[in-house]
């Protein structure tokens, strides 16, 4: 079997050869993926896997704009549209000067499987600039976004590509792009998700990500007979996906405990409340100021600059910042600590060091492609009521969340349970697989 691998993916390498997050994707997938395949003779013969690490269609394109001081600025736009076998391609745009094209490809190739696992008819693509937001005006964010949009409004389309928010691409972004596409297709269609409620969004949408990975969390303890409620947990990330996932820990009666940007993470030992998280979502969402603002306001919590969390004792983390935010060494040291539950929020946050380590351990470790499907699970909630020219209630749309993390817990289970245990990451890459792989097999060589 490992020779099968090894040939696999030393041809994919071949092709990608300096693609290092996209391999690492590629990777995590063909271990669990081709074993599975062997023992499935539908897919014997058809060069299935090989054909999925294809995208569809890959598009790069220059976004000029004009900054501030009257300057010409120029970066890299890019849409992956990488599988439309079960339905048009979804996925968010990330705007991260680290942003190239093996991240996006890694992104993509991720967003196959989950949208696929979501129990929704979307296939999978993901785009995003190598522009940073960072210290910009809002005027020149819009500017940008309307430069971005000039070009991607042509690829894209609500039954072609529908695009949606990730690292840098909040409610703000998305309305600019909405506008944009507007005014240049004079047509109000539901082209984006995460849009305002004004304007054709979905209630819960904000929440879905971070409410999702907890929901998802909530059905891996449940399997042990356990709750949040009096646990303590460890958040990375005070973005989108880290405020909501805090605050759907609060509620549960949880305690939380850290939270991170790029400069480091607060520690507060008496727990991050609603009062303070709604300080957090000031800072970020409103002023756009770093984390370690917070120990201002609140000075028994404390600051650790150019460091990650995973050092503070919890019995759960959920890392939901970004890629390789967790590696062998932090996974080890939170073990042991007692950590015993891992949802990812963000995608890819483990390296392979950690995920083996979370094995060997026997820790409930939802990889992000089940666990953060939340967010484009309620996407594909907000182009169906876009469909349907309605709005469904704040408790209609989260009641649907919950039953979507838990279909897709059942599907983990169903595809990743051996020896009495549950391999999430085995049974969220199965599962994803054999939906879009079947239908791509119905629609012939594609
Ligand atoms: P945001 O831009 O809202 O927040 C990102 C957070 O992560 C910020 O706190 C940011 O800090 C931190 N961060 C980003 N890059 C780095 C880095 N290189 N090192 C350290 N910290 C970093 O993004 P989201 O919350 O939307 O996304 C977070 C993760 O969740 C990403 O992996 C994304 O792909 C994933 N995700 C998002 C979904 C969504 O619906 N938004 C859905 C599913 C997954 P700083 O402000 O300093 O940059
Ligand atoms: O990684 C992701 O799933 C997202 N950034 C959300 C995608 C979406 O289309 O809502």
């Amino acid at each position: 079997m490992d020779q099968v691998i090894n040939n696999f993916l030393e041809e994919v390498k071949r092709r990608n050869a300096h693609e290092p997050e996209f391999m690492q994707a590629v990777t995590e997938v063909a271990q669990t993926v081709l074993p599975y395949i062997v023992t499935q003779e539908i897919y014997h013969g058809k060069n299935i896997l090989m054909r999925m690490v294809e995208p569809e269609r890959v598009v790069m394109f220059r976004v000029p704009w004009i900054d501030d001081q009257g300057e010409i600025q120029v970066n890299r736009g890019y849409r992956i549209e990488m599988n439309s076998a079960i339905g048009p391609y979804k996925g968010g745009l990330r705007f991260h000067e680290s942003v190239n094209l093996s991240i996006l490809k890694f992104l993509a190739f991720e967003q196959v499987f989950k949208n696929a696992l979501t129990t929704l008819p979307m296939g999978g693509g993901k785009g995003g600039a190598d522009f940073n937001p960072k210290g910009k005006s809002d005027g020149e964010v819009m500017r940008f976004c309307q430069s971005f949009m000039t070009e991607l409004f042509r690829h894209i389309g609500p039954n072609r590509d529908i695009p949606a928010g990730d690292i840098g691409v909040g409610g703000r972004e998305i309305g600019y792009m909405f506008g944009q596409y507007k005014r240049l297709k004079n047509e109000f269609t539901g082209v984006l998700t995460g849009k305002g409620i004004s304007w054709g969004g979905s209630l819960i949408r904000p929440e879905a990500t971070g409410y999702g990975a907890v929901y998802f969390a909530q059905n891996m303890l449940g399997t042990r007979g356990e709750s949040f409620d009096g646990k303590s947990v460890v958040l990375s990330g005070s973005g989108n996906v880290a405020q909501y996932a805090a605050e759907k820990c609060i509620q549960l009666g949880a305690k939380v405990l850290t939270l991170s940007d790029s400069s480091g993470f607060i520690h507060d030992p008496e727990g991050i409340d609603t009062e303070k998280l709604a300080h957090v979502m000031y800072l970020k969402n409103v002023a756009r100021k770093r984390i370690d603002e917070y120990v201002q306001k609140y000075p028994k919590a404390s600051s650790h600059k150019g460091q990650k969390p995973w050092g503070i004792r919890c019995n759960i983390a959920m890392p939901c910042a970004t890629q390789n935010e967790i590696d062998g060494q932090d996974a080890q040291t939170l073990i042991a600590n007692g950590c015993y539950c891992i949802s990812e929020g963000a995608n890819m946050p483990a390296t392979p060091e950690a995920i083996a380590q979370f094995h060997h351990h026997d820790i409930l470790y939802a990889p992000g492609k089940a666990s953060n499907a939340g967010g484009v699970a309620v996407s594909g909630l907000e182009m169906a009521q876009n469909s349907l020219r309605y709005n469904w209630t704040r408790e209609e749309v989260d009641q649907r969340l919950q039953d979507i993390m838990q279909d897709i817990h059942q599907s983990c289970v169903t595809y990743g349970s051996e020896k009495g245990k549950i391999n999430y990451e085995k049974g969220a890459n199965i599962a994803g697989f054999v939906k879009v792989a079947d239908a791509m097999l119905a629609q012939g060589v594609v």
